[in-house]
């Protein structure tokens, strides 16, 4: 059994996406060498958890094979955990969460909520670790198409309690699961904010109270609202401003974690939060 990181604060994760594509920082650290400095580099800047991914949800993003998945992220995790750094693996594959967590991963980070690989939560389970339940409604190739609420915190509060029940059933330690509302997989700008007004019902639900993890960093919702004039979306600087906001919003709403590309301005933003809630 491996307990769940904690810290009397919002923990940090930071973003290792072995990736060419992602959409926030696509092909900058693709090479398993970079993707490995990188990962010592947040976890030096701050990061309590270094998230390692090896395929793209952009929206649109066409899926990789298991193979390429594997080959991307195999030598990542295995170094980072070699370094000593408490590593999660961002992947909808049983197979490999399988290999992370015998390489020493400690959290299943996995974006389809046990949806997109039935083996995942019973593989969770059986390991004993933390697993990060995403609200999610598809993979990414069409994922507006499914993007229609009539309320939004309601639905994705419904659908994650759909959810945990399953992945409980399937032997997961309730206290092992973190939630997560998946900001812009299956929602349009608009479901965001409300997602994150309200965070502190998202961790309510199936009977219990769960830790919270939110995922805003530089996402096209808050470039969207950063817009210029002519609707050019924000740059990724301003993205990067708008997700340190978020985090100190969310941290001092109750988030057990936040995952972000750029630790030091959001470690800080950490601290503010927690002196906030330590003072009222
Ligand atoms: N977002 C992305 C990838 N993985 N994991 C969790 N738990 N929550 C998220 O919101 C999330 C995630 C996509 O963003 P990226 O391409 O910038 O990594």
């Amino acid at each position: 059994m491996t307990e769940l990181p904690a810290k009397d604060h919002c923990l940090l994760m930071g973003v290792v996406n072995v990736t060419p594509d992602s959409f926030s920082d696509g092909g900058l650290w693709y090479g398993a060498d970079a993707a490995i400095a990188h990962g010592l580099d947040l976890a030096a800047q701050g990061a309590d958890i270094v998230d390692v991914g090896g395929e793209s949800t952009r929206p649109g993003a066409q899926r990789i094979d298991e193979a390429e998945e594997l080959r991307r992220v195999g030598p990542v995790v295995t170094e980072l955990v070699r370094a000593g750094l408490t590593v999660s693996i961002d992947t909808m594959r049983a197979r490999v969460a399988e290999f992370a967590l015998g390489a020493g991963a400690q959290l299943v980070n996995d974006v389809s909520g046990g949806l997109a690989d039935p083996d995942m939560p019973r593989l969770v389970a059986a390991a004993g670790v933390g697993y990060v339940v995403v609200h999610w409604r598809g993979y990414s190739q069409d994922m507006y198409a499914r993007a229609v609420y009539a309320d939004v915190v309601t639905e994705v509060r419904g659908e994650l309690a759909k959810r945990v029940d399953a992945v409980v059933h399937a032997g997961v330690d309730p206290g092992h699961i973190v939630l997560d509302p998946g900001l812009g997989f299956g929602k349009r700008p608009e479901h965001n904010w409300p997602l994150l007004a309200r965070l502190a019902e998202l961790g309510t639900l199936a009977g219990g109270t769960f830790p919270v993890l939110i995922g805003a960093s530089r996402k096209g919702f808050l470039g969207k609202l950063l817009a210029h004039e002519d609707g050019t979306p924000g740059t990724l600087a301003q993205r990067d401003q708008a997700t340190v906001a978020v985090t100190a919003l969310a941290a001092a709403a109750g988030a057990w974690c936040v995952r972000v590309h750029e630790v030091p301005p959001n470690a800080d933003a950490v601290l503010v939060a927690a002196a906030w809630r330590g003072s009222r």
